[in-house]
C-alpha cells in the first residue's frame, strides 16, 4: 500500500484557531479519506517561527507573519494518503484567500492574505514536506494503526 503513503504537514494558524474552525477543517481531510497520523496543539515560540518560515525571510510581510503565527495556538498535523501533499494544497486554496475558488478552505474562511486560516506544505518545494515534518514531530509521535475506511477509499485496499 505504498502509495498510499504519502505524508503531508498542515496547521490550523492562530486565526483558524479562535475562529473555531478546527473540527471545520480536520471533518474536510478526513471525509476526503485522509488519514490523521499526528497532532499537537501548541504555541508557536518565535525560534519556531523563524524557521517554519525561514524562506520568507527578508521579505516586507516577514516580521508581521511571525508576530501573527505565534500570537495564539495553532494546531499541527500530519496526514497520510494518496498523492497527500498535491490533494491538501489543493484543499487548502491560493495562498491569499481572495484568489481562492469556494469549496476550498481558504476560499471559504477567508478574505484577508495575512489572515489565511491554514498553512500546508507546498507541493512545489520538493523538500517542504520532509522539513516541517522533522521540525514540529518528532518520530516517536506517529500514531501507527490501519485505518479501516481505506478499505472503502482505495479500490486497491484489501478488506
Ligand atoms: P502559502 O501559505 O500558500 O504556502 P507562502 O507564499 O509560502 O504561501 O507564504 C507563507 C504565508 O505568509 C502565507 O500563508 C501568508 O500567511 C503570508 N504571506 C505571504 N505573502 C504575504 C503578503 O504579501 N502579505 C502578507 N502576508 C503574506
Ligand atoms: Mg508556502
Amino acid at each position: 500500500m505504498s502509495h498510499h503513503d504519502e505524508r503531508t504537514f498542515v496547521m490550523i494558524k492562530p486565526d483558524g484557531v479562535q475562529r473555531g474552525l478546527i473540527g471545520e477543517i480536520v471533518s474536510r481531510f478526513e471525509d476526503r479519506g485522509l488519514k490523521l497520523v499526528g497532532g499537537k496543539f501548541i504555541r508557536m515560540d518565535e525560534a519556531l517561527a523563524h524557521e517554519h518560515y525561514g524562506e520568507h525571510e527578508g521579505k516586507p510581510f516577514f516580521d508581521g507573519l511571525v508576530e501573527f503565527i505565534t500570537s495564539g495556538p495553532v494546531f499541527a498535523m500530519v496526514w497520510e494518503g494518496a498523492d497527500a501533499t498535491r490533494q491538501v494544497r489543493a484543499m487548502v486554496g491560493e495562498t491569499d484567500p481572495a484568489d481562492s475558488a469556494p469549496g476550498t478552505i481558504r476560499g471559504d474562511f477567508g478574505l484577508d492574505l495575512g489572515h489565511n486560516v491554514i498553512h500546508a506544505s507546498d507541493h512545489e518545494d520538493e523538500g517542504a514536506n520532509d522539513r516541517e515534518i522533522d521540525l514540529f514531530f518528532d518520530e516517536d509521535e506517529f500514531v501507527d494503526y490501519d485505518l479501516d475506511a481505506a478499505a472503502w477509499v482505495y479500490e486497491d485496499e484489501t478488506h
